[in-house]
């Protein structure tokens, strides 16, 4: 089960560029940044002040095979990713795999600090790519 949205990932080209501008624009602050060697990225949680609600998370490629690099190449800079949070990663990706959907890694992998996610294949998710993510916290 899905307890709330908790991000929206958009690829970008130049991470601290992409900060700047989304914080000169729209006035959002960057929470926390890292990097994620293993999915191939620098990334930034980014929320209005004082906002615990859904985050937008700028992800910008660290190697050129990354997944982030890829879709930069075919796609430009845009909405990448919708993110849900659950409770179980393990307990949601088996409730999708019974209902015939993909999932891309057979298990969980490490996320944003330290949460565990997975993603199910765009083709199986009306063209979105859908990220689950257990947080670390288990919140
Ligand atoms: N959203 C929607 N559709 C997408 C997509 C995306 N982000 N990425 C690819 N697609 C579409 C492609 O356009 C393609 O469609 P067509 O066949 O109609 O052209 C189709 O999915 C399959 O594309 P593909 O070439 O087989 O696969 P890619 O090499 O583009 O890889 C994906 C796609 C989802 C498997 C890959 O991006 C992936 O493994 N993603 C998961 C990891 C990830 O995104 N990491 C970065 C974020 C890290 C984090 O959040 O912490």
């Amino acid at each position: 089960t899905v307890l709330a949205v908790d991000h929206v990932g958009i690829a970008v080209a130049d991470l601290d560029a992409a900060i700047e501008w989304y914080a000169s624009t729209f006035g959002l602050v960057a929470t926390h940044t890292e990097t994620n060697e293993e999915q191939g990225v620098r990334e930034a949680m980014l929320s209005a002040p004082g906002d615990a609600g859904a985050a937008v998370q700028l992800l910008a490629p660290l190697r050129k095979d990354s997944a982030i690099a890829k879709f930069l190449d075919r796609s430009g800079p845009g909405i990448q990713q919708l993110a849900y949070r659950v409770a179980d990663v393990d307990a949601s990706c088996a409730a999708l795999r019974e209902k015939g959907l993909r999932l891309l890694y057979d298990e969980p992998r490490r996320g944003t600090a330290g949460s565990r996610i997975n993603f199910v294949h765009p083709k199986d998710a009306g063209g979105v790519l859908v990220e689950l993510v257990e947080p670390a916290d288990g919140h």
